[in-house]
């Protein structure tokens, strides 16, 4: 049956046993640097050199779409929760190595128009998508391997966004994430090969297959980025590694973790705003966020009891956001209702 398989797929699976043998990346929380700039020094790239690539992940919620940007710029800026809807608005991730420049494009997953209206979802979860898509480069579509139930077909909402001419005219990939859950490796292979074929996918030019959580196979994906960039200049400067301001990122990642760690429904019904943000002279940071919860029993589900549900909250916020900026971050977080 493995002769029968397009090329891609039988790159993709050998690629994948490589990755088995090689060694994972981790992910180092050391403070470092601050702000949202790199210290990557590029005064000595000519303009004329520079190359540059934009990729749009699309894919249903949580199949892992901010951890993998995450991943692929080596820092945490993107939310990511184990709950859907994480991810509100499209933010650009920038990565820059050499003379190439990679901006990721993080959208909210795709949703349909009567989930829209179910959820009371903002406007951006359909448009961004779409926005992203007119601008790209490359698209990647991004499938949950672990999830019996869709994995062998590309969501229909993602295929309504791939008219004719975005097929023809962009280079579509397809990321098989979350391998690290798949332990029979012929499983992986059989709804690969099951995806590939049908008539109603595009036409891959290449397939990955990756874990953002433990980073196996995003070394290759990004060189594979790398090696796709176009001579054109960069679009941001050398140092910004974000679209997003540090105030965002601060007040998203703990609406993140509240996510994570609240169950249900009752984190969307909590307020996370950030009230106060003072980055120190030794380039640490310092914030205050504030949590609204509509009532006082859920004010008590997070400070009281013996899980110390809020103390849980700030210090994985922080962990993350020193990830993010590469400095210490000191987080205070003002429970109120
Ligand atoms: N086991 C496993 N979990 C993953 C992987 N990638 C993401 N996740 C988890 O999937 C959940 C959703 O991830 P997220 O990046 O927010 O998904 P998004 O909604 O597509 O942006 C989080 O709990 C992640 O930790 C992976 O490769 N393996
Ligand atoms: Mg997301």
């Amino acid at each position: 049956m493995l002769f029968t398989i397009k090329r891609y797929s039988i790159r993709a699976s050998a690629r994948y046993l490589r990755q088995c043998f090689s060694s994972t990346i981790c992910i180092s929380n050391d403070p470092q640097e601050f702000t949202l700039q790199s210290n990557e020094n590029r005064t000595s790239i000519r303009r004329e050199a520079e190359k540059s690539l934009k990729i749009a992940f699309l894919g249903a919620p949580n199949v892992g779409k901010s951890t993998l940007v995450n991943q692929l710029i080596k820092r945490s800026i993107c939310p990511v929760s184990c709950k859907v809807h994480t991810t509100q608005t499209k933010a650009h991730a920038i990565y820059c190595e050499g003379d190439i420049q990679l901006i990721f494009m993080d959208t909210p997953g795709m949703v349909s128009l009567t989930e829209c209206k179910k959820f009371k979802l903002a406007d951006s979860f359909r448009k961004d998508q779409k926005t992203s898509l007119n601008v790209a480069d490359i698209i990647g579509i991004v499938q949950d391997a672990e999830n019996i139930y869709t994995r062998h077909k590309i969501d229909t909402n993602i295929l309504e966004l791939l008219t004719e001419d975005t097929r023809k005219k962009i280079p579509i990939i397809l990321v098989i994430n979350k391998v690290d859950r798949i332990k029979k490796k012929e499983v992986l292979l059989d709804f690969v090969y099951t995806l590939t074929k049908s008539k109603k996918s595009p036409d891959f030019y290449d397939v990955f297959m990756i874990s953002a959580l433990t980073g196996d196979g995003v070394d290759d994906l990004r060189t594979y980025l790398l090696d796709s960039a176009k001579p054109r200049a960069w679009e941001y400067e050398g140092h910004v590694y974000s679209d997003n301001t540090c105030q965002d990122i601060i007040w998203q990642t703990v609406r993140a973790k509240l996510l994570d760690i609240l169950p249900n429904e009752v984190p969307y019904r909590l307020l996370v705003k950030l009230e106060h943000f003072d980055p120190a002279p030794d380039d640490s940071v310092n914030a205050l966020v504030s949590i609204t919860c509509p009532n006082k029993r859920i004010a008590r589900l997070l400070t009281r009891g013996r899980n110390n549900r809020i103390g849980q909250v700030a210090v994985m916020a922080e962990q993350e956001l020193r990830h993010a900026f590469r400095t210490l971050v000191r987080l205070k977080l003002a429970v109120e209702s």
